[in-house]
């Protein structure tokens, strides 16, 4: 029951930090964000394995989005007669590149496992990778998503998803829905890059917020 209990905690844990090594000896590879109809890369250096021949492969780990022509490379390495790519010990970077399809969706992702096998085959350690299609660079569209009813008017960082805005805007601009920027109106109102726009119907003085909208910049 112990061995259990341990198992599906590490399970749980295995989960919450997808992307990340489940062994300390096994490369690490970062999670990316890619725009569609676009290639992508990751790499990882390898250390804390023993002087030793391994291969590596990389394999579908899950998810919607397109994505495709997985190919990987060892540098130092060196081909094997079969086609797999293969290294020996540390001190080598390994590199996984792929496609984004022309049809992947903004939001959507892919999990990529890459594997170590030693040369009889046997499974060394594995690190997972998520793949997310990201906006292409520049001006998202003008978002509103809320109405001045209620505590005022919000439009956040935090109430869009992936699909519309990226998680690391450099910068914002926020106006009323008639057009009218947010320093030109009068009222109280705070248009940050990583937060978005908030305007509280409390810190105006004797009326409601009125209607406003943002967009993000995207590096
Ligand atoms: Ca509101
Ligand atoms: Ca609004």
């Amino acid at each position: 029951m112990k061995l259990l209990r341990t198992a599906v905690a590490m399970l749980a844990f295995a989960t919450l930090v997808t992307g990340t090594s489940a062994r300390a000896a096994c490369p690490t590879f970062a999670d990316q964000q890619t725009q569609a109809n676009t290639a992508g890369s990751a790499s990882a250096p390898v250390s804390g394995l023993a002087f030793a021949q391994y291969f590596i492969r990389v394999i579908d780990g899950g998810g919607t989005a397109a994505v495709f022509n997985f190919a990987i490379s060892a540098v130092p390495g060196f081909s094997y007669s079969n086609g797999q790519r293969g290294f020996t010990g540390s001190g080598s970077t390994l590199y996984v590149s792929y496609l984004v399809g022309p049809t992947a969706v903004v939001g959507q992702y892919r999990d990529l496992v890459v594997e170590i096998h030693n040369s009889a085959g046997q499974l060394i350690c594995s690190d997972t990778f998520r793949v997310t299609v990201r906006l292409p660079p520049g001006w998202t569209q003008w978002l509103n998503r809320d109405l001045p009813g209620g505590d005022g008017d919000f439009e956040t960082l935090a109430d869009f998803g992936p699909n519309l805005v990226c998680p690391n805007p450099v910068a914002v601009e926020c106006q009323t829905t008639g057009g009218i920027p947010w320093y030109s109106t009068g009222q109280q109102y705070s248009c940050i890059p990583n937060q978005g726009g908030v305007c509280l119907n409390s810190q105006q003085s004797g009326s409601f917020c009125q209607d406003y909208q943002v967009r993000f910049y995207c590096p």
